[in-house]
């Protein structure tokens, strides 16, 4: 048995354990209360829901199993996903047992090429790698055993199989998105011994002479693997395997919840929003400039993308990690030197207007500071990997990580079916009406 899974199976019981507890010391507590405007308006800041993975304090940012992001930005993909999974940090030997472990289960049915190869040639890529993975679903070990009449106890074994496979078999899925969709050549196969994110960066076929390129790919993958538990994607990944619904299907759902516009596909549209303004002011804009445009984009009713949050009130770390990154490896470069300069400028731009809409009777933009979206595209731009409407393929193989964890711990705890209450305008008149 590896360590992870023997690692886990000490800690399951002790989960189980204290949530009983919790329940039977704290059950009639109250976590919350909801305003009518909060049922309107997307739940917002209403706790119903439990995550251990990680969690999103408004003037923080991430801090993953009580470990602010930035102080362990350091940690290898893998060593992240061990960290989320069980809420240590792998040792050397762990870590070296958790790479050997997925080069075994790398391989990548040759259907799934089939299917892919088969899709519309201008399919979005988020649509590719969805169906990739829904297509595998026949693999799932959750769903055997299920039907064989596996008890209980055991769901977490078999979705923690699940996870890891899938989990194993998502870059070179990833990568091989890339290449199909951009005619980018042969599919560049997995290389054992080599990390899970080298290993995606070397399949995508990225120039990378100095490793820099492995190093930012090891980055972005800690840095989007989760975000608690409220977020579209694991909130959707977690409603679907709240179903029993094996990964496939629940990790497949959650993605596609991360391929709108005001979540995950964001990074997209900020690269887009960013080369925009190059191009109308010829180069990198002035300060002056990107004020002028970013009025611009509001009052059309567009939003800026990379900017607002619906938890943080604060620069995202993520955002000032990958300025960091930038600041190292490349100050010069005018693409990462346009997003530092329209950090500068936007934040101003966001309160200015945020005012302006409260005078028109709007409500105010809650969080007028960059998100991990905002950076990004910058970074990956300058690699070479330019073909925006991929990158949020990238934040997907990273975010299964975190919506895999989850999933493992639901199961583990027995969490119950996700079924909230609704209710019609019609009620909310007739009771408060009578007031
Ligand atoms: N530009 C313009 N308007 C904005 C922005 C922005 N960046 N952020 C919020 N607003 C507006 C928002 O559209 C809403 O308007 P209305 O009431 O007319 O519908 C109003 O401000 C109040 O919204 P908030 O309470 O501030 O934000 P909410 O929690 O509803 O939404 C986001 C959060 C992230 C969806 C929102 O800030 C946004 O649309 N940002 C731009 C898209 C983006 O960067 N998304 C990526 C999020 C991170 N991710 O990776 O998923
Ligand atoms: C995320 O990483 O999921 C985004 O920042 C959105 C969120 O947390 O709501």
């Amino acid at each position: 048995m590896s360590v992870l899974f023997q690692r886990m199976s000490e800690l399951v019981p002790q989960w189980r354990k204290e949530r009983a507890e919790i329940l039977k010391t704290y059950g009639k507590e109250v976590l919350s209360e909801v305003t009518v405007t909060q049922a309107y308006g997307g739940m917002r800041g209403v706790k119903g829901m439990i995550c251990e993975t990680s969690l999103v304090e408004p003037d923080k940012g991430l801090i993953i199993r009580g470990h602010p992001l930035l102080e362990i930005k350091h940690l290898w993909p893998e060593e992240t996903f061990y960290l989320l999974l069980t809420g240590e940090i792998p040792d050397e030997a762990t870590k070296a047992e958790l790479i050997a472990d997925f080069d075994r289960r790398a391989h990548v049915p040759d259907y799934v090429w089939d299917v892919l190869y088969s899709m519309p040639e201008d399919s979005h890529p988020m649509a590719m790698l969805d169906t990739a993975i829904l297509v595998m679903e026949k693999e799932s070990v959750f769903r055997k055993y299920y039907e064989e009449g596996m008890t209980k106890d055991q769901y977490w074994v078999a979705t923690l199989e699940d996870a890891l496979q899938l989990l194993a078999k998502l870059p070179s899925i990833a990568a091989g998105v890339y290449r199909i969709r951009y005619k980018k050549g042969d599919l560049i196969p997995w290389t054992n011994g080599l990390d899970w994110g080298a290993n995606y960066a070397n399949m995508l076929g990225i120039p990378d002479p100095d490793g820099s390129f492995a190093k930012l790919m090891r980055l972005y993958l800690t840095f989007h693997s989760d975000h608690e538990g409220g977020n579209v994607s694991a909130n959707t990944c977690h409603t679907v395997g709240s179903a029993l619904s094996d990964a496939y299907y629940a990790v497949s759902a959650g993605l596609n919840g991360l391929a709108g516009p005001l979540h995950g596909l964001a990074n997209q549209e900020c690269l887009n929003w960013i080369l925009e303004t190059m191009e109308r002011f010829g180069g990198v804009p002035s300060e002056e400039d990107i004020r002028n445009f970013a009025f611009e984009t509001l009052r059309s009713g567009k939003v800026i993308p990379g900017y607002g949050h619906a938890v943080l009130r604060v620069t995202d770390p993520r955002y000032t990690g990958f300025l960091e990154f930038g600041m190292e490896h490349f100050p010069d470069d005018p693409v990462f030197a346009t997003v530092k300069r329209v950090f500068d400028v936007v934040p101003n731009v966001l309160k200015e207007f945020s005012e302006e809409r409260v005078k028109a009777g709007k409500n105010p933009i809650a969080n007028i500071w960059p998100n991990v979206d905002a950076g990004s595209g910058s970074l990956l731009h300058h690699y070479g990997l330019r073909e925006f409407q991929y990158y949020t393929v990238l934040f997907s193989v990273s975010r299964s990580m975190g919506m895999l964890s989850q999933l493992v711990w639901n199961r583990a705890v027995g969490t119950a079916i996700t079924r909230p209450k609704s209710i019609g305008s019609k009620y909310i008149k007739d009771t408060f009406g009578k007031k």
